[in-house]
């Protein structure tokens, strides 16, 4: 068990390298965090997604445009690939079913996106993914063509967020036995009970059970 101390530099690390976009400085704390046996999760949450969260407020107050904050997502991913492999998440025993995921047209923002995608993969999944700024049909598409039980939407627009709406639509036009999974910074719990879809998760953190528990009732009915 890695010590409180220990845990506490490791994130620190792992987040201000993502702030100040020093990959080398996520890397070698990436390596630390699996030498330690610190969680994979921990370290991703609470260390580089945690640092991006600080970039959204740099961004917010602008201090960083857009060139920092991709440097910060190169930094983000450079860690992502050291941590990644040592991943572990409740119920990932065998395979779940198939997802298909996106970001939805006119957005590009896929950061998060990647973060729900790879704990759908770690999770025994099979993955769809279609990328960002992703035409709407083409969700209903995809699903047809692979036959998923799921079809997850990311949104960080409040603007694109409304084309969520549509493919919820589209998709329960073809195939109503389809869990649609929302999520997204303006994306609520609310916003997707009214959008009509099946499942929510605030972060990356409760996406997968969430989707577990939606395809259980899907297989109930
Ligand atoms: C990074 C970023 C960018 C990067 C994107 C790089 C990339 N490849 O993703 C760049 C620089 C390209 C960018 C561009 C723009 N951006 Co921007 N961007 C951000 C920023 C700073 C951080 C987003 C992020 O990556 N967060 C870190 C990740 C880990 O968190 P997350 O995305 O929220 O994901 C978590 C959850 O939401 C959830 N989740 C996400 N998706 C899903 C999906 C499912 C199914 C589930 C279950 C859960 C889930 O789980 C994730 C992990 O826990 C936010 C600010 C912020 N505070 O959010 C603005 C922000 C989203 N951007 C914004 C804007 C306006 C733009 C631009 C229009 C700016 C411009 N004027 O050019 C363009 C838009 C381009 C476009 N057409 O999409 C606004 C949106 C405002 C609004 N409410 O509509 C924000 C909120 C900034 C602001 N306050 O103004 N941006």
């Amino acid at each position: 068990m890695v010590s409180e101390e220990k845990r506490a530099e490791i994130l620190k690390n792992l987040s201000e390298g993502v702030v100040e976009y020093e990959e080398d400085r996520v890397k070698e704390y990436a390596n630390i965090a699996v030498d330690e046996k610190l969680d994979a999760y921990d370290a991703i949450m609470n260390g580089l997604a945690a640092g991006m969260e600080i970039v959204g407020d740099l961004y917010d107050r602008q201090e960083y445009f857009v060139p920092e904050i991709l440097m910060c997502a190169d930094a983000l991913y450079a860690g992502l690939d050291i941590l990644k492999p040592h991943l572990k998440i409740d119920g990932s025993t065998g395979a779940k079913g198939q997802v298909v995921i996106g970001t939805v047209q006119g957005d590009v923002h896929d950061i998060g996106k990647n973060l729900i995608k790879m704990m759908f993969d770690v999770g025994g999944f099979t993955v769809h993914d279609l990328g960002r700024d992703v035409p709407l049909e083409k969700f209903a598409d995809e699903q047809l063509r692979t036959d998923s039980e799921i079809v997850a939407l990311s949104a960080m627009m409040t603007t694109t967020m409304m084309g969520m709406k549509k493919v919820i639509a589209m998709i329960k036009d073809k195939n109503p036995n389809v869990a649609i999974m929302l999520g997204g910074a303006p994306v609520t719990k609310d916003v997707a009970t009214l959008f009509g879809a099946d499942g929510y998760a605030e972060n990356a953190g409760n996406a997968v059970q969430e989707a577990i528990k939606m395809i259980g009732q899907l297989r109930k009915l």
